[in-house]
């Protein structure tokens, strides 16, 4: 039997654009997603997230939800454009939504964990260049400043960025994500400004609310494998390594950028101008915790001619219904590697979850066996992380709901919780079930 200390934080997680739906109530404007969504082509059956799961209508009974799990903690995020529907124009109603939740998550023993950006940028500041331009570390400091102020009493954890990675690289580099621009070199200037913003705003909370409350960064890692043994094998497990993960822990935690991925990304990089002195000071600024979302590992083999020499490899590992491999074991390797080479904060899984294809009985049940399976393997994991004290100080569970899953629109099934996207209603799936059961003996 494997234990959990009493202070260990369990939790569930969501963000805003995937869940909340009511895109134009409460003096909301639009986000770069919502214009890349009603872009035709870019999600999967051309879905929005103009409804997505209602929860900004719905708030009550998914709090209601929430609590009957018996979990510690939910993590949100808040959309910005809801704060700032334009720019330097503070709209005081789209905070009240989050002021009730966190009030309602409290009132219930439920401590809110709050995201600041989860991709949802104002399409205002997309306008003016997103990311790319370096006056967005202004913008989103004037939000940042504005969300501590408002909300701090009611918060008890804050996240500035949820996966840099994801927001520069998919959303500049690959097209992916938006705003769907495939350039490196925007990439790598939207990822360093997103960073920046970052550091600043960590310094500025430290500042002015003196450590009140923790406050960290959430990124997306993989441990990355070489497919063979081969050189060739090693060089493209390394380059996608430095891609995906050392991109963003080196200049978070040594305030550098690794010289080998600056190398290799000149060819497309014309010049690195836009690192200013005192940037990378100001985004290893000391935190309070690190936030991880992990879902899978990666294997890489060597491709010739791809434009950093790497690419996925076939691997006979069982799959998620995302096809990524499932690799408890690989994640307690990324802890490792994460202790040995990055940093000694205490680390909270802000994600880790998993898509299946679910079936809902006519009985309203949800057997989702398989994310049962995903999800007692990851926990053993954490669990075992500890027993080695490698300090995990929690584990938010991804996602609470079925939801608006960004490329995949409605396709993909991440919830504990089944949401029929033609009713609304809810079902509590298996998983939730046995989560629930977890956090009420503490063990597994
Ligand atoms: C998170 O991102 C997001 O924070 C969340 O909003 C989202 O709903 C959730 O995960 C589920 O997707 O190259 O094929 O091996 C996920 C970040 C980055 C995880 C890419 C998988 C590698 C896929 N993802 N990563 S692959």
């Amino acid at each position: 039997m494997k234990k959990f200390s009493k202070d260990f934080i369990f939790g569930t997680a969501t963000s805003s654009y995937q869940i909340e739906g009511a895109v134009s109530a409460g003096g909301r404007a639009p986000s770069i997603w919502d214009t890349f969504s009603h872009t035709p082509g870019k999600v999967l059956g051309g879905d929005t997230g103009d409804l997505a799961c209602d929860h900004y209508n719905r708030m009550e009974e998914d709090i209601q939800i929430i609590k009957s799990l018996g979990v510690d903690s939910y993590r949100f995020s808040i959309a910005w454009p809801r704060i700032f529907p334009e720019k330097g124009k503070y709209n005081a109603e789209g905070m009240e939504f989050y002021r009730k939740l966190a009030i309602r998550l409290k009132e219930e023993g439920i401590q809110p964990f709050v995201t600041l950006y989860h991709w949802d940028l104002p399409q205002w500041a997309d306008d003016l260049g997103g990311w790319i331009n370096r006056d967005s570390v202004e913008w989103f400091m004037e939000f940042a400043e504005k969300c501590f102020g408002e909300l701090d009493e009611h918060v008890s954890m804050w996240i500035t960025h949820n996966e840099p990675w994801c927001a520069a690289m998919l959303g500049y580099h690959q097209g992916e994500h938006a705003p769907g621009h495939t350039n490196l070199d925007e990439a790598l200037k939207a990822a360093h400004h997103i960073l920046l913003s970052h550091g600043k705003a960590v310094q500025h909370y430290k500042h002015v609310f003196e450590g009140k409350h923790p406050i960290g960064i959430t990124l997306n890692l993989s441990p990355v494998y070489p497919a063979s043994g081969s050189f060739h094998d090693q060089v493209a497990a390394n380059n996608f390594d430095g891609y995906l993960n050392r991109w963003f822990l080196d200049p978070v935690f040594k305030g550098q950028y690794p010289t080998d991925m600056i190398n290799m990304f000149s060819k497309q990089v014309p010049s690195y101008d836009f690192i200013k002195e005192g940037d990378l000071e100001a985004i290893s600024t000391h935190m309070d915790f690190f936030g991880i979302n992990f879902y899978n590992r990666s294997l890489m083999e060597y491709a010739e001619g791809a434009e950093f020499m790497f690419q996925g490899a076939e691997s006979d590992y069982p799959k998620s219904g995302m096809g990524w491999d499932i690799s408890p074991n690989e994640f307690k390797e990324l802890i490792y590697r994460l202790r040995k080479e990055y940093t000694e904060l205490p680390i909270y899984i802000t994600e880790n979850g998993a898509a299946f294809d679910d079936v809902l009985e006519a009985d309203g049940q949800v057997h989702d066996t398989n994310r049962v399976d995903y999800l007692e393997k990851h926990l053993n994991a954490v669990a075992e992380l500890n027993e080695e004290n490698m300090n995990i100080a929690g584990y938010y569970l991804w996602s609470l709901l079925d939801n608006f899953e960004w490329a995949f629109g409605y396709e993909k099934r991440f919830g504990i919780v089944y949401v029929d996207f033609d009713t609304q209603q809810r079902y509590v799936k298996d998983s939730a079930k046995r989560y629930a059961e977890v956090i009420k003996n503490r063990s597994l």
